[in-house]
């Protein structure tokens, strides 16, 4: 959901029409994350003025800004700008509808003397209004975010011009604010300048420079609650505290701020910064990036990237790392929809999953991400999976599983319902956050709250250097691949093969399941192949669909291992049909659902051949007995299933506990079609966004 894009270029001439392409540009790589308007701030008039910043924003799509943009006559695109700073920003409207006076970038004054881009919520802007309204500014708008543009100027005329720094100002301002933020400020003040800071919303920095950086480890400059730099001495190991790049000796300079520094002649000394709440917008740039942590304050001043925090947190220095994300991950392909991609993906996303980690020859699973915390993992006393949406659904998938194998009480929780009920946790409870953006705001809380109860915290994430990954004790990337579409595919499958391996690997020393882990372990190698065949039922599902388009409702029905299927397949028909549709546990036809069925009525089942078969087929009598019409997805050649069945869809069978995999795609296939001959948006559903970072 929404998305935050800047580039800063320093003695790289870029045309303004370059800087409106790249800003554009990185707009577009962020709409999967769904928004409602869009805009943008550069530096506005005539040649390399500095004086005056040019805001274009307007509701709708990128597209609509676009247009703005053209229409601005006035605007000299031509000449090369030496140094300049542009920031860019899509809304998904918190506080005030969307509209292009609500949308960002946000001004301070009619000047446009600072002005903001937000992701997140400020919860006490209403406080800071009322004060700032007090002193006599006017607002505009009904977003929260304006009150943080007319703070920071509020704040910068209580300096009185003595020369405080753009970055001490951003520094003061979010000492005053409460929420959730990611934000970049420019100012008319600092020209050429960019500072941008975090707190629960997620913002890195690429950094693309003609040099080679000499360094990747980038001291963090601490700097008081007033703002002011604080000579530190801390013991030996960590970095001495940088002042501006110079070490406490006033001589020596850092390796890396060398390379920044405005004395370079050799053309060494530029640079360019993209700012970006998602790695996608910037990898086409620079795969050099540097993830910000809650709290810091990124400034670039003169070409110079340095990283302020009030206090210390506990690492004293922020990785330059490289990304590994490819162009082409992000890009459509071949493919109408990213969701598509995404479907079909899932042979290659799962062998990614498994890489490195399952071993089907040597029989050993290893998850590197957890060998420092196996020994406590082992001791715990319960094993509680939290998440939201399809994210949940995979916990619901894996849950008889890792009951079995780990003989453990497991619980699956919804991150919301989990924290309204404050449900005890233990200090010897090991907690799961399962999370594709690794930046679900409730489960993100679910995270603080299991923090704060001692419990042993696991991330299992899609996203690298996502929040979640990096504030829980340990965790399992699942390495899907990014994962575009707004409708979790590929990397819901990543997390039952992830959430399995798991399970394996706290049962590798019971004899007792040798057997088991080894059925299970060959049908995990043998997935991606029998996922290749689902996949070519896809006509078939096309067909399928075109008969069901018009049904009121869509049931499905199932049990055991694949009731996952049963609600994760009635979650993607809903948020891409927008038709209604129910998972439904056959164990419970009787005491209610079984009332829903009209004679003649469609409705999607899933039987496949476990322990709970028998009683499926016998759901499936009492809906025909009822004169309903069941489609059923089954193993192929089922005898049983074909008499009764109004249609069949046969996926190949495989080891129970992995069933759901093979059964949830036939329904992932049903959701993009209903969708597609519907002409909806399959990449942005209505109302819907990648990532939820606001409760
Ligand atoms: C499902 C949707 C949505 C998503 C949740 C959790 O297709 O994308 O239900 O699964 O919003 O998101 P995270 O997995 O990123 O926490
Ligand atoms: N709360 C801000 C607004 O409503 C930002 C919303 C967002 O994250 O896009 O304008």
């Amino acid at each position: 959901m929404c998305g935050i894009f800047a580039y800063l270029n320093y003695m790289v001439p870029v045309k303004r029409q370059q800087i409106l392409d790249i800003l554009i540009g990185g707009l577009q790589r962020l709409e999967y994350r769904g928004y409602d308007s869009a805009g943008l701030a550069i530096d506005g008039g005539q040649g390399e003025c500095q004086d005056n910043i040019l805001i274009i924003k307007q509701k709708g799509k990128v597209a609509a800004l676009q247009q703005e943009i053209l229409e601005q006559k006035d605007i000299d695109k031509e000449t090369p700008l030496l140094c300049h700073a542009g920031i860019s920003h899509t809304r998904w409207a918190t506080h005030g509808e969307p509209s292009p006076r609500n949308s960002h970038p946000h001004r301070s004054d009619d000047n446009n003397e600072f002005v903001v881009i937000h992701n997140g919520i400020i919860t006490n802007y209403k406080d800071i209004k009322l004060f700032l309204e007090k002193k006599g500014y006017k607002f505009e708008s009904e977003s929260d975010t304006e009150s943080i543009a007319k703070l920071i100027k509020h704040l910068h005329s209580c300096h009185k011009n003595n020369g405080v720094t753009f970055q001490k100002l951003v520094a003061e301002t979010i000492q005053q604010l409460e929420g959730s933020f990611a934000l970049v400020f420019k100012s008319t003040h600092y020209p050429g300048e960019l500072v941008a800071t975090r707190r629960g919303g997620p913002l890195l920095v690429g950094v693309r420079s003609k040099v080679q950086l000499a360094t990747n480890a980038f001291p963090i400059i601490v700097s008081g609650a007033s703002g002011h730099l604080l000579e530190t001495h801390r013991h030996d190991s960590l970095l001495p505290t940088l002042v501006d790049g110079t070490y406490p000796d006033g001589k020596t300079v850092h390796p890396l701020m060398k390379q920044l520094s405005s004395d370079c002649t050799d053309g060494s000394d530029a640079m360019e910064y993209f700012f970006s709440s998602d790695a996608s917008a910037v990898i086409e740039h620079t795969k050099q990036v540097i993830y910000l942590e809650d709290e810091d304050v990124a400034a670039v001043c003169n070409g110079k990237l340095n990283i302020h925090r009030a206090t210390l947190d506990d690492s004293n220095v922020r990785e330059l790392i490289t990304v590994k994300m490819e162009l082409e991950q992000i890009m459509k392909g071949n493919y109408s929809t990213f969701m598509q991609k995404e479907i079909f993906e899932q042979p290659e996303s799962l062998v990614n999953t498994m890489r490195g980690r399952l071993n089907y020859e040597k029989g050993s699973v290893v998850l590197g991400g957890l060998k420092d915390h196996m020994g406590e993992i082992r001791r715990c006393r319960r094993l509680i999976m939290i998440a939201c949406g399809t994210s949940f659904n995979s916990a619901v998938a894996t849950r008889q599983i890792m009951e079995e194998l780990t003989e453990l009480p497991v619980m699956v929780e919804l991150s919301s319902d989990f924290l309204d009920r404050r449900t005890p946790i233990f200090r010897d409870d090991v907690c799961f956050f399962i999370s594709q953006s690794g930046e679900t705001a409730d489960t993100l809380m679910a995270l603080k709250y299991c923090k704060e109860k001692g419990a042993l915290n696991v991330g299992i994430t899609n996203v690298v250097g996502s929040t979640i990954s990096r504030e829980t004790h340990c965790g399992v990337h699942v390495n899907a691949g990014p994962e575009i579409g707004v409708a979790s595919t590929k990397a819901y499958t990543s997390q039952i093969a992830t959430l399995i391996m798991f399970a394996l690997t706290l049962c590798e020393d019971r004899i007792s399941m040798t057997d088991r882990r080894k059925e299970i372990m060959r049908g995990l190698h043998e997935l991606p192949e029998k996922i290749e065949k689902v996949l070519l039922l896809d006509e078939r599902i096309k067909e399928i669909a075109e008969e069901l388009i018009h049904e009121r409702s869509l049931l499905v029905m199932g049990r055991g291992y694949n009731f996952s299927t049963c609600i994760e397949g009635a979650l993607k028909i809903k948020e891409l049909s927008y038709m209604h549709s129910e998972g439904i546990l056959c164990g419970e036809l009787k005491h209610g659902p079984l009332a829903m069925l009209d004679p003649g009525m469609k409705v999607l089942m899933v039987c496949t051949k476990d322990r709970v078969y028998s009683k499926v087929l016998s759901g499936i009598q009492q809906v025909i007995a009822r004169q309903g019409r069941p489609i059923v997805i089954c193993n192929p050649d089922d005898n049983n299933v074909h008499d009764m069945a109004y249609k069949v869809i046969e996926v190949p069978q495989t080891v129970d506990c992995i069933q759901a995999i093979l059964t949830v795609i036939p329904l992932q296939l049903l959701s993009f079609h209903l969708a597609t001959k519907k002409g909806l948006n399959v990449d942005m559903p209505r109302n819907l966004a990648k990532s939820v970072t606001v409760e």
